[in-house]
């Protein structure tokens, strides 16, 4: 690593001459983010290799997190951290006369997710190698990550995310790793010389998987692991073939094409089920060529195939990858002519599975003539394991026909993910203690009944390198004046800053901090969206993907009713108020849409409106990322949590907030329930029906949204605005589909119900608010409670519980 700043800065000079031939005046910051990035990538070669060594070296149980997403973001900051490389480059920089910070902002987001589930695992990774455990990650090369958003009239449109075209710098093409992967054909069977029955496929199309590789660094460098990403390519072999049977140049370019689309686009819809043939292609080809070439290394260790679950790990996020189970139970029997019972045997001991969603729309289940027709073989395989399945449960329960129906993964012409994904794996998880509570007792009842000792929970976290130590160096630094260096390696002692509660020049310190984010975060919001925004006022933070569940329309109504109020009583007593929302929705989700719109519209008639601006501010930030998220997040003063109880399985949102001081305004559902046994009654603010009462509802029904309305005169006056000539309808009726959603359809989300808890919650922070001291003792509290919600520890959960892995004994060098 660079020795100090001197050999920094000669090195980068270096570098820009050789790469671009400019002297250090004529770089452009995208020149300099180049020249970094390439010199930091050198650096970690080195480890790189000495980390396989060391995996292979000590025979290391490795665990592959298999995942359709991982949003990673920028790595430039967070390698250049974890390298402990990030105070020498930044003052070697400034001293060149250029900004670290600056050139960061070159880097595209890596954004190859939609939303927590592909955070998640961005987040996973960087505890894994922090922790030094021999863990990677096995995903898709996207060209198009996740849509760029822009608002035309405060409507969504969406752009491509080209984010490869100008050249990524952080992957590294391993050509020789490639492998096939086969979709189509017909299966024939033979018998051997031995009477044993074969499987052959005959006619399939071949796709070639190529594998780029992007190093993860662990903090302090103990080790680089890696994120194994595939792109789908033509065959040599199956492109010659079909140009000397069909000379027709056209027609071959387009099945070229159709080979590479496999992998040109993210999916951008995490909320309903999806069901094209092209993500099914997807999947397969994600656990086929990662699953090959993992086969093959361990292969190379010459051990007994029964040797396998105790040297690898699969796990899968979600269900997007269950097809790993059938496609291992193929390789072992097809390929290395093992047994059903010993395939099956080693198949379950090395699978195991999280679930991130018991929204019955999101679950994945695929068309049976859809799967044989793809995929003929694994199709074979899910019958034959079905067949199995469904007989043991017989035995079992002899005669109870509903259940083995409920339970069986081919049911109604249709596979089902969730069931097969169970079935497969030896663990079952949920990501936050009353999610799993809930598919114990509710979503998944009957497979808790049949394999209890499966399931388990294992709360979310998030990495607190990238989300304090990276986004909030201000408040990371005064953090280790108070209470010294330990919390970074030990998140849990970020307890000790309780001692400073009553310590109101340490309060002020901490206020100070976030007066200087926000007042980073408000220049930043004039810059992208020419709002100017009164950095002393709350700034109420509402993050994260547009759904109906998640309820950004409870909090719009609230904006509506503080605006007609304030109207109505300019001189009204409430503290300044900047409400600032970041979402984007599916492209396909209309009333997601509309609710858009209607933010933006809102945002349009109040901040123009001289009446109340002094007071109230609404800002929508486009394209929301990772990288803005790290400019929101450390500016916060309320997070607001506000799904409908029972809905979000956890949020992870909620802890990025809590970690940076906000406080926060959430309903009893997911992690925040673990925020509240955190941090007491006193530091957060809850409303809302509880779980309990949502799943009564939903089983016995019984709500009725229109009563709500008509005994609600706040309720009644907010939602007729949209239907009648209102400053935010304008005179057209294009809000009439949201009263639609609340009134004629019964207020799916029953954000009616809940309106007056959140209106009052919404008043008592603003009084709160109001004085200082107390405001800022409970933002210590949120911080001080929010090290348990580091990543660290639920990957160490993981790893001991699940994958029975240790962190590997890291050699000095
Ligand atoms: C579903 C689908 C359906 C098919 C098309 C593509 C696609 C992509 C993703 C999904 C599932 C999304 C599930 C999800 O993101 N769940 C979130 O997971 C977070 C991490 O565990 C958790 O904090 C959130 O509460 C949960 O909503």
């Amino acid at each position: 690593m660079f020795s100090s700043k001197e050999d920094f800065k000669q090195a980068f000079g270096l570098k820009l001459d050789q790469e671009f031939g400019k002297s250090i005046q004529q770089a452009t910051d995208q020149d300099a983010y180049q020249t970094v990035s390439l010199l930091v990538k050198e650096q970690l070669v080195q480890k790189w290799k000495d980390t396989e060594d060391l995996y292979r070296g000590q025979s290391q149980k490795e665990v592959y997190y298999f995942s359709m997403e991982f949003l990673m973001g920028r790595l430039l900051g967070n390698n250049l951290l974890n390298m402990g490389a990030l105070k020498i480059v930044e003052e070697g920089l400034q001293e060149l006369g250029l900004s670290l910070s600056s050139i960061e902002e070159e880097e595209d987001d890596a954004g190859l997710g939609n939303g927590g589930l592909g955070r998640l695992a961005a987040c996973f990774l960087d505890s894994l190698a922090s922790l030094g455990f021999a863990g990677h990650g096995v995903g898709l090369l996207y060209r198009n990550g996740m849509f760029t958003q822009r608002f035309v009239d405060g409507n969504q449109v969406e752009l491509p995310d080209m984010w490869l075209q100008g050249g990524y710098v952080w992957h590294v093409r391993r050509e020789e790793e490639a492998v096939h992967v086969k979709f189509g054909g017909e299966i024939h069977s033979d018998e051997d010389d031995d009477g044993v029955l074969r499987f052959l496929s005959r006619g399939a199309v071949t796709v070639r998987a190529v594998p780029y590789d992007v190093p993860v660094v662990g903090s302090d460098m103990k080790v680089v692991n890696t994120l194994r990403l595939w792109a789908a390519e033509p065959n040599e072999e199956d492109l010659l073939h079909k140009a000397s049977v069909n000379g027709d140049y056209h027609h071959f370019i387009g099945h070229q094409a159709s080979l590479e689309e496999i992998t040109s686009v993210l999916y951008p819809d995490d909320s309903h089920e999806e069901g094209q043939k092209l993500r099914l292609k997807q999947e397969y080809f994600l656990v086929s060529a990662g699953l090959q070439n993992i086969v093959s290394q361990f292969k190379e260790k010459g051990l007994a195939w029964s040797e396998f679950p105790n040297h690898v790990s699969l796990h899968i996020n979600d269900t997007h990858p269950a097809l790993l189970i059938p496609e291992l139970m193929r390789i072992l029997m097809d390929e290395e002519w093992l047994g059903w019972e010993e395939a099956w045997e080693i198949t379950q001991a090395s699978v195991s599975y999280t679930n991130h969603t018991t929204l019955s729309e999101a679950l994945e289940t695929w068309p049976v003539d859809l799967v044989r027709a793809l995929l003929p073989r694994i199709f074979m395989i899910i019958e034959e394991l079905n067949e199995r399945f469904c007989q043991s449960l017989w035995d079992t329960y002899p005669g109870d026909f509903d259940r083995i129906a409920e339970l069986a993964i081919i049911a109604d012409g249709r596979v089902k993910m969730a069931h097969l994904s169970i079935v497969g794996s030896h663990s079952v998880n949920g990501v936050a203690k009353l999610h799993t509570e809930i598919l114990k007792k509710r979503e998944m009842k009957r497979f808790y009944e049949t394999y209890p000792e499966r399931f388990n929970n294992k709360t979310n976290g998030i990495t607190h390198r990238r989300w304090l130590l990276h986004a909030n160096p201000k408040l990371s630094s005064l953090i280790n004046e108070a209470i010294g260096e330990e919390w970074v390696k030990h998140p849990e002692q970020l307890k000790q800053l309780l001692k400073y509660q009553e310590d109101s020049q340490f309060l002020l310190k901490l206020n100070e901090v976030k007066q200087y984010n926000k007042n980073r975060l408000a220049s930043w919001i004039y810059d992208h969206s020419g709002v100017m925004v009164n950095a002393e006022s709350i700034f109420d933070v509402h993050i994260k993907r547009l759904h109906g569940y998640k309820r950004q329309l409870l909090n719009a109504l609230h904006i509506m009713y503080l605006y007609n109020q304030l109207k109505a009583n300019p001189g009204m007593d409430l503290a300044p108020r900047t409400f600032i929302f970041g979402a984007k929705a599916a492209p396909s989700y209309h009333f997601a849409k509309k609710v858009i719109k209607l933010i933006n519209t809102l945002a349009d008639v109040i901040n123009h409106d001289r009446d109340v601006n002094e007071k109230l501010k609404v800002v929508f930030v486009e394209n929301y990322s990772v990288s803005s998220a790290q400019q929101i997040i450390p500016a916060a003063n309320v997070s607001e949590q506000i799904s409908l109880a029972s809905k979000e399985a956890s949020g992870t949102g909620n802890m990025k907030l809590m970690m940076n001081g906000a406080v926060t305004l959430g309903t009893m559902d997911g992690a925040n329930v673990e925020i509240y046994d955190a941090v007491g009654n006193d530091a957060i603010y809850t409303f809302g029906l509880s779980s309990e009462e949502v799943l009564s509802y939903d089983r016995t029904g019984g709500y009725k949204a229109k009563e709500v309305y008509e005994d609600d005169a706040r309720i009644r006056y907010v939602l007729d605005q949209f239907r009648h000539f209102s400053p935010f309808s304008k005179g057209n009726t294009e809000f009439q589909e949201l009263y639609d959603a609340l009134i004629t359809y019964n207020d799916q989300y029953f954000l009616l119900k809940d309106f007056d808890g959140y209106v009052a919650a919404q008043h008592r922070i603003q009084r709160d608010y109001q004085d200082k001291e107390r405001w800022n003792v409970m933002s210590l509290s949120n911080i001080a409670h929010s090290g348990g919600f580091s990543s660290d520890y639920t990957i160490q959960q993981y790893a001991e519980e699940i994958w029975k892995l240790q962190s590997v004994n890291v050699l000095k060098s």
